[in-house]
Order: C-alpha cells, then structure tokens, then sequence
C-alpha cells in the first residue's frame, strides 16, 4: 500500500496524515510513505502542489492527503476514512 502524505511524511503529532499512520501502524499495516510537495495553505507553494501531485488529483480527484491506495489501486482519501478502513480491518 502507498500512503501519501504531507510534507511532514505523517509526523505522529500531525492530526491528520499523522493520525493516518498512527492507525495503519497500530493495525500492524505495512505501507509505502510517498511525501507531497507544497501546502494548501501558501499560495506561494501551489504550482509545486499542483506539479507534484498529478498522482493525488487522478487517484481522487482532489490534491488532498492523507489519501492511502490499496495494493489493487483503490484510493481512500481523508483521515477518517483511513482509520475507519484500518479498525475495519482489526476488529479495532
Ligand atoms: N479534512 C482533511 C484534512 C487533511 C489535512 O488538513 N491534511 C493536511 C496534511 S496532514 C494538509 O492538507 N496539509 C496541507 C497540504 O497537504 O497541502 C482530512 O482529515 O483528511
């Protein structure tokens, strides 16, 4: 599986691409970490946003992580949809 993340690469204190891989981790998951350039939040940084995460915008339409791709390509994007997917996953 491939996670794509933030710049920070899901540092564990960040509340959202960190709390993705805190809940892949404790489900015992195995994942690629793919970090994304730029930020939403600076405008300065969009065209490397936009340059850098053709993968994200095909996958789900949008620039937004975190966004996980199963290993059969399916992506699910947003926090809370990861971690609901990894505690469906473990009973969790
Ligand atoms: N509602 C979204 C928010 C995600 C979010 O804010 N992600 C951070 C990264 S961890 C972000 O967008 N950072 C700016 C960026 O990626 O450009 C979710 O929970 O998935």
């Amino acid at each position: 599986m491939i996670l794509f993340t933030c710049g920070q690469g899901g540092n564990r204190l960040d509340p959202h691409c960190g709390k993705a891989r805190k809940a892949l981790d404790a489900a015992g998951f195995e994942y690629e970490v793919r970090k994304m350039p730029g930020y939403r939040l600076l405008p300065w940084t969009w065209s490397k946003l936009r340059a850098g995460r053709t993968e994200v915008k095909a996958l789900t339409g949008s620039y937004g992580v975190p966004v996980l791709v199963l290993d059969d390509g399916i992506p699910i994007a947003g926090t809370q949809q990861i971690v609901d997917w990894a505690k469906d996953r473990t009973g969790g």
